[in-house]
């Protein structure tokens, strides 16, 4: 029988075949909505698919004597296996109301909406719209009147008033005690041995014209006082014994005071934490040196920069709002204070020509003899909707999907967009090993040190690839073919 009570929310998988990146992160965006729905009383079950073999079997079970399921998901695979398990639901011949949320519903409520395995879209920020949706169902009364919701009956779309964006600072503590097996959400990795995801704010102030925090958060960043992001840490040390923290704040740094604040409190408190956050470029620029001190003391291992380019006409298309001498300028003071910097580069931007690709590389080959190692990562753009790149790259040949189903299928990366082939992909792929040996990191190193026929391979790469960048010659790529075959000695 069906328990008024019983709320489930869902994480869909992330990814179609291997995962992105050996780590696994708890799932905060169902935790964050889960956090009030607690607090009121109600039952709820969180089930991230990414760490749950028998995610069906798990779903139906639950579902059977749930009243509400919450889906959760951004642009990309997550679409496809939300849809598979609302799916998996209605076909067990269960009728509970099947809720999205998260960015991609968020960017595209209308289109979202119109699926027959979506009852509604909630907008935006989810905790409070979550809690009246669920609130409502244990009464017994409809939910087409709440506030942040987008529906569609008999045929049409309805599209509710927003709701008024909450104080963060006023909803509870995520439960991480709630995950199923909460261990396993612990990494062994660069800010500590057992590390794990944490965020502090919602939104970002920037306006880049690629990125969907401009489009859900209206340019608006709200965060957690210093009192109660140390709290929460506290919380994370004696619950799971952390010694590492990943924030995962689109950006982290936009007040310096927070930020010295924070990592004042995590020294008084002799917390003993590493951790790294994403900064923008020209924040860096601005700290003090009392900030860089004590954000270091604090366990601070490294600033993410998001860099995107180093064309300045790149730069300018997607309203970034810095310049390639900041992403410098961001190396040599991070440096300077011995802390770690490591940036996201993106090539094949809609439009982008040679020319603006080439300023890129040199810029990643500067910050890369700045730090003293290739520190970047390279991605390939992948357009998401809502912003005027994604409009861009519409309009030179991108297929857009039209509907859920079809985002569904959609390669955020490479097939849908005629100028992302395997050979232009290959070009920077080759490029990018290049500046990986030539600039070999401290990771590459360590890899090399562990057996002598990587050793060998790695030497070598490193001699080829270090001429090559000395002379700026990237033709007859002869040896790039031959070393990447090798794969550094299997
Ligand atoms: C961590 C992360 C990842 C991790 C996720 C791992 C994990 N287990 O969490 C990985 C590496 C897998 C990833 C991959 C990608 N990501 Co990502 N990622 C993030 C990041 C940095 C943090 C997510 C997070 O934990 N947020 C914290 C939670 C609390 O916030 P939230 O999601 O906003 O949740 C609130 C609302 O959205 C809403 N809500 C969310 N879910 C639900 C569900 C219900 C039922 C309800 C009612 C409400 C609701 O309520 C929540 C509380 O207010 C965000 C940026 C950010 N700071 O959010 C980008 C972000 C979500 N990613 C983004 C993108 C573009 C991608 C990729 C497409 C990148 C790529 N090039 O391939 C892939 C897509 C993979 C896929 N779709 O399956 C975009 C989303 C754009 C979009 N259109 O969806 C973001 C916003 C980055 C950005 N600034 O543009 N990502
Ligand atoms: S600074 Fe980062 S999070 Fe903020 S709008 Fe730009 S890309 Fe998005």
């Amino acid at each position: 029988m069906n328990n008024r009570n019983k709320v489930i929310l869902f994480y869909p998988r992330n990814h179609f075949g291997k995962q992105y990146h050996p780590w696994t992160w708890a799932p905060l965006p169902i935790l964050a909505v889960s956090a009030p729905l607690f607090a009121e009383g109600f039952d709820v079950t969180l089930i991230d698919a990414n760490v749950e073999p028998a995610w069906t079997q798990l779903l139906l079970s639950e579902s059977r004597r749930a009243s509400l399921l919450g889906i959760s998901c951004m642009t990309g695979p997550q679409i496809h296996f939300g849809l598979e398990a609302a799916r998996a639901v209605r076909a067990a011949g269960l009728e509970l109301p099947i809720v999205w949320g998260g960015y991609h519903p968020s960017i595209l409520p209308e289109q979202t909406s119109r699926n027959q395995y979506v009852d509604a879209v909630v907008r935006g920020q989810g905790e409070l719209t979550m809690l009246e949706l669920a609130s409502r169902i244990r009464e017994g009364e409809d939910f087409a009147g709440v506030a942040g919701i987008t529906f569609t009956r008999d045929g049409e779309t309805v599209t509710n008033p927003g709701r008024p964006v909450a104080d963060i600072n006023s909803f509870p503590r995520l439960p991480y005690e709630k995950l199923r097996n909460p261990r396993q959400y612990l990494n062994n990795m660069h800010v500590g041995s057992r590390a794990i995801n944490y965020v502090t704010s919602q939104g970002c102030p920037a306006r880049c014209q690629f990125c969907a925090e401009p489009q859900v958060y209206g340019r608006a960043w709200r965060a957690y006082k210093p009192d109660r992001v140390l709290s929460d840490l506290e919380f994370l040390k004696s619950f799971l014994d952390v010694n590492g923290i990943m924030y995962f704040d689109s950006t982290y740094f936009v007040k310096e005071k927070r930020a010295l604040e924070i990592s004042q409190g995590i020294i008084e408190r002799g917390m003993r934490l590493g951790w790294a956050a994403n900064a923008r470029a020209p924040q860096l620029g601005k700290f003090s040196e009392e900030t860089f001190d004590t954000l270091k003391r604090s366990g601070l291992w490294a600033f993410l920069v998001g860099a995107e380019s180093g064309s300045e006409t790149q730069l300018e298309a997607m309203q970034k709002d810095i310049a390639p001498e900041d992403i410098l300028m961001a190396a040599r003071v991070a440096t300077r204070h011995g802390i770690k910097i490591t940036y996201s580069f993106i090539v094949g931007f809609p439009g982008e020509t040679e020319t603006e690709i080439e300023e890129t590389w040199r810029v990643m080959e500067g910050v890369s003899k700045i730090v003293g190692e290739y520190n970047s990562q390279l991605h390939f753009y992948a357009p998401t909707p809502g912003n005027a790149l994604y409009d861009k790259a519409a309009e030179l040949g991108l297929t857009q999907p039209q509907s859920l189903e079809e985002w569904a299928s959609f390669n955020t990366v490479a097939s849908s967009l005629p100028w992302m082939n395997k050979g232009f992909q290959n070009r920077q792929r080759q490029r990018e090993f290049y500046l990986v040996y030539g600039y070999p990191s401290e990771w590459v190193r360590r890899r090399a040190s562990r057996s002598r026929l990587r050793r060998a391979y790695v030497g070598a790469a490193s001699a080829i690839s270090g001429a090559r960048c000395r002379h700026q010659f990237w033709q007859f790529p002869v040896d790039w073919w031959l070393l990447r075959g090798v794969r550094e000695g299997g």
